[in-house]
């Protein structure tokens, strides 16, 4: 993570890093979504949801530890973090919104940012793959910079308002782009609007102390992981804890 990412990312509690993915392999991961012949996107949020694409290719867990992400998250989480549960979204033109949840008031233990000794404590921390473009003019993730650190709750007003209010901001994040974001964010979804379906694919990490699910997510049974890869399906646990670093 360089300096500015770090600045940025404390600072507003979300990172866009664009051209992660090339257009090749954005292509090729929307190929293997289109081969399910999955039922949807519907409209509502429930029909916007799909799950257990690590068993479908390992072109999906090579994004588990994909080395552009491997030292980000490193700066986020320490050493040691590990997958909590994953899904992906996609929308269609209409597709609903999703209220505007999260923030550091009220406190949320398993969901936080901190920063002690020089540097940053995360809890339960998202990373999306965009594989389509999303943005202001198309829908998609949003969020209220800087609400990681609140110490009021978000209002009522201000959710209802949603994207419409002046704290709410629905950043570009272009097919292969990476939006990382701490869940202790205020953040939501922006209803769909563009004529092209909405693909992200959401990896959700804690640190390797805790879990957010109340399951523990299994690693594919179909797809045969690395050995980094399969450190990430490890329970929680803090002491003597294996890095994900070492050669
Ligand atoms: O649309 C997004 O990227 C945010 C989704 C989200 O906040 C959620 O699924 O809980």
């Amino acid at each position: 993570m360089d300096e500015v990412q770090r600045y940025l990312f404390d600072l507003r509690g979300y990172l866009i890093i664009p051209d992660v993915l090339s257009s090749a392999e954005v292509a090729e991961l929307n190929r293997l979504i289109d081969a399910q012949n999955l039922s949807g996107p519907g409209g509502d949020t429930n029909s916007a949801r799909f799950g257990d694409f690590l068993n479908w290719d390992k072109a999906f867990c090579a994004l588990l530890d994909h080395p552009r992400l491997m030292p980000i998250l490193k700066t986020i989480l320490g050493d040691g973090f590990r997958l909590d549960h994953y899904y992906g979204i996609y929308m269609r033109a209409g597709t609903e919104r999703l209220n505007l949840h999260g923030g550091a008031t009220p406190y949320d233990p398993p969901e936080y940012y901190h920063f002690r000794n020089g540097q940053m404590y995360n809890g339960l921390t998202v990373v999306s793959w965009n594989l389509a473009d999303t943005g202001p003019e198309h829908g998609g993730f949003c969020a209220i910079p800087g609400s990681h650190k609140a110490n009021y709750p978000c209002p009522e007003q201000v959710k209802e308002e949603h994207i419409g209010h002046e704290a709410v901001v629905v950043p570009s994040a272009p097919a292969g782009s990476l939006v990382i974001f701490t869940e202790a964010l205020t953040h939501g979804t922006a209803p769909w609007t563009a004529s092209h379906q909405r693909r992200s694919l959401l990896y959700k990490y804690s640190p390797g102390q805790q879990s957010w699910g109340g399951n523990y997510v299994q690693p594919p049974t179909d797809v045969e992981l690395t050995p980094r890869q399969k450190l990430l399906f490890e329970k929680p646990y803090f002491n003597a804890r294996q890095s994900l670093f070492e050669e």
